[in-house]
């Protein structure tokens, strides 16, 4: 019932929680436990809490999301802080093997009550997941976590929703096999607020942070943001390099979600936004582009209107995929 469930929830009890986890997950009476979960009857355990820290990680498949979030649980312990983490599968035939491997590769006591991790399969494709998302971290903020951590699929357009849940995104990349960064990745650099060049311990991370740093360097106006810039770190879960000076990073920075107010943060999302369609353009040798710089070269147009120009052409439909 559910009524005893959100009592239970109250004392502070996992196995409620994870049982209303799953509900919220399904879309099940989600309002009715969202307003149980907020209204702890008086003298129950659960003392009012701070807002919860919600990040969330993004990047492609065997990036290292899981591990790397296996080392911040870690950090996070050492702090006294809780946290919960949600591992959003994509939905496929190995998500019961994937559930297994994150709990392997994020390894915690059976008995610490500070950690609770849960895999979630995403049913119905990103956008649904992202609507529940928004549920789960109210669910799980009420619960008292301190610290929530997020891994998601990584498909480019459900990040974008993400990030307006969450205090951090988070991209990870690692050194490519390939000469150059793969470029249609270069497009997730507009949404991320910390990017984690993971897998340090391999050859080519000088060469993806120098990429990296070379794409967001075409958004940078010194002075002219409010928010806290992009932040670029190499980082190995192997060799241990960058963990803490992650962390220390992610628990610094300001929390952002729900808080719309600054138009210089907006405009600081827009000007990355147009960096990394810039960057993505250019690498392709897109046709339109192309023309657009040759007659500006040739002195054909003024560059006020050229630049102009530009900047139609970042927000033309064929730009919105990249
Ligand atoms: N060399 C190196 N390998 C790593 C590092 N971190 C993780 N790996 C390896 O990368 C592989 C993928 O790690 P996961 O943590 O499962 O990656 P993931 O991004 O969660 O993968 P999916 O959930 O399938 O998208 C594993 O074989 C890890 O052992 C690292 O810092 N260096
Ligand atoms: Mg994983």
């Amino acid at each position: 019932m559910l009524k005893t469930l959100l009592e239970r929830f109250h004392r502070r009890d996992r196995l409620a929680l994870a049982r209303l986890v799953s509900m919220v997950a399904r879309g099940e009476r989600v309002e009715e436990i969202l307003a149980g979960v907020g209204e702890p009857a008086s003298g129950a355990a659960s003392a009012p809490r701070g807002p919860a820290r919600v990040i969330a990680f993004t990047g492609s498949g065997g990036v290292g999301k899981s591990t790397l979030i296996g080392k911040l649980i870690e950090q996070v312990r050492a702090e006294g802080q809780s946290v919960a983490v949600l591992a959003c599968d994509p939905q496929s035939p190995l998500s019961g093997g994937a559930l297994l491997g994150d709990r392997f590769r994020m390894p915690v006591r059976p008995d610490d009550e500070g950690v609770f991790i849960r895999s979630l399969a995403a049913a119905g494709g990103h956008g649904a997941l992202a609507e529940h998302l928004a549920d789960l971290i109210r669910l799980l903020e009420a619960f008292g976590f301190d610290v929530v951590l997020i891994e998601t699929v990584g498909a480019g357009q459900g990040d974008t929703e993400v990030r307006e849940l969450v205090d951090v995104l988070v991209l990870l990349l690692q050194p490519e096999t390939g000469d150059d960064l793969q470029w249609e990745k270069a497009g997730l650099l507009e949404v991320a607020d910390v990017i984690a060049l993971h897998k340090a311990d391999l050859p080519g991370a000088e060469r993806i942070e120098a990429q990296v740093r070379a794409t967001l360097a075409l958004g940078v106006s010194a002075g002219l943001s409010a928010a806290p810039p992009v932040t670029v770190l190499r980082i190995s879960s192997r060799s241990g390099e960058g963990i803490k000076e992650l962390w220390q990073i992610l628990a610094a920075r300001p929390l952002r979600r729900g808080r719309r107010t600054s138009g210089r943060d907006l405009f600081r999302l827009a000007q990355q936004m147009l960096a990394a369609r810039f960057a993505v353009a250019e690498a392709a040798g897109q046709s339109e582009l192309q023309q657009l710089l040759a007659a500006w070269q040739q002195g054909e147009i003024a560059s006020t209107q050229a630049a102009l120009a530009l900047v139609n052409l970042l927000i033309s439909a064929p730009f919105q995929q990249v």
